[in-house]
């Protein structure tokens, strides 16, 4: 992650250095913020933000699920993030909105502490890597389960369900590989700790319904691809064993974009290099979000 100049927070465009909060905010206690994570891409002309609105549109979706009031309407906080991008002389970069519970009292209940809303936007590079990309990232199961759906609430990027993740990604690198991949709490795949999964087998497409998953945006992305490449897409739970003999094996997200996996708990997939269709999905994936293959695309906001 490179620093910016400016965080727009609360209203505010204040230097990246002076972003900071009360040591008592409610968020930082007991998770209770809610996030995003949206993309600018560049080509050689113009630069865009992909699914601007569908991303703010998950935001106030968290914010509900999270009884969390946002002091801003949509629209508000999308021409912040046009604005914020601008400001910060920014092409391609990753923009994480986030709403917390501010300090005031103590306790569970938060009360009526302040409700308070950053955007930061800030160039980082691919999240598992540009060798994983390229390559193929080695995962492992994790020995945590993906969090029960009446425990924590999946439709929502809710910061304190983070934990879950921070756990199993930080057991993952401990032991040596680049990820984890999780099981619902019956036993079935998941996803990653930030990231949905897809298998191929013989042509055929699966992943996870969206159930024990985040509705992911890069996941609605590549089942509109892989239809439009007349690849079957089923949505059905499969077992971890089904991942062990998969042909191809890759995750989607914001921020990991579309990332291979090639080994899974020490079995190569296939022969443990990158497969046909996610490559085509990869490179449609990649055309689409820069403006190449449709720049008139209305997933697109020109900045
Ligand atoms: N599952 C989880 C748990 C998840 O956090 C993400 C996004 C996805 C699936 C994919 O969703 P989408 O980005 O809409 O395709 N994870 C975000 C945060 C990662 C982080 O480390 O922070 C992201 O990719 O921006």
């Amino acid at each position: 992650m490179k620093k910016s100049k400016y965080i727009w927070f609360n209203g505010k465009f204040v230097q990246w250095d002076k972003a900071t909060t009360h040591v008592l905010s409610h968020g930082l206690h007991y998770g209770s913020g809610i996030f995003e994570g949206i993309r600018a891409y560049s080509n050689k002309k113009d630069t865009f933000i992909f699914r601007l609105s569908d991303h703010y549109t998950r935001f106030f979706n968290s914010a509900k699920v999270a009884f969390i009031k946002i002091p801003y309407t949509q629209n508000k906080l999308e021409n912040a993030t046009l604005e914020l991008i601008k400001k910060n002389k920014l092409r391609d970069c990753y923009i994480r909105p986030l709403a917390f519970i501010g300090d005031g009292s103590i306790g569970i209940n938060p009360s009526n502490n302040k409700i308070n809303v950053i955007i930061a936007a800030f160039k980082w590079g691919t999240y598992l890597g540009e060798e994983g990309v390229k390559k193929g990232i080695r995962a492992k199961i994790s020995s945590f389960s993906r969090m029960g759906v009446n425990s924590f609430m999946t439709k929502s990027k809710i910061s304190g369900n983070y934990i879950n993740s921070v756990f199993a990604k930080r057991e993952a690198l401990n032991a040596g590989y680049d990820e984890a991949l999780m099981l619902d709490t019956d036993g079935y795949v998941s996803e990653g700790t930030g990231e949905n999964i897809f298998i191929v087998r013989n042509n055929k497409i699966k992943t996870t319904p969206i159930t024990s998953v985040l509705e992911g945006i890069t996941r609605d992305c590549v089942i509109q691809i892989a239809k439009n490449n007349n690849l079957e897409v089923i949505e059905q739970k499969f077992t971890r064993d089904e991942l062990y003999i998969a042909d191809e094996v890759f995750l989607s997200g914001t921020a990991a974009e579309i990332t291979p996996v090639r080994e899974i708990d020490d079995r190569k997939i296939s022969s443990g290099n990158p497969g046909k269709v996610t490559k085509i999905i990869q490179e449609e994936y990649k055309d689409l979000v820069r403006g190449i293959s449709n720049p008139a695309s209305n997933y697109l906001t020109k900045i």
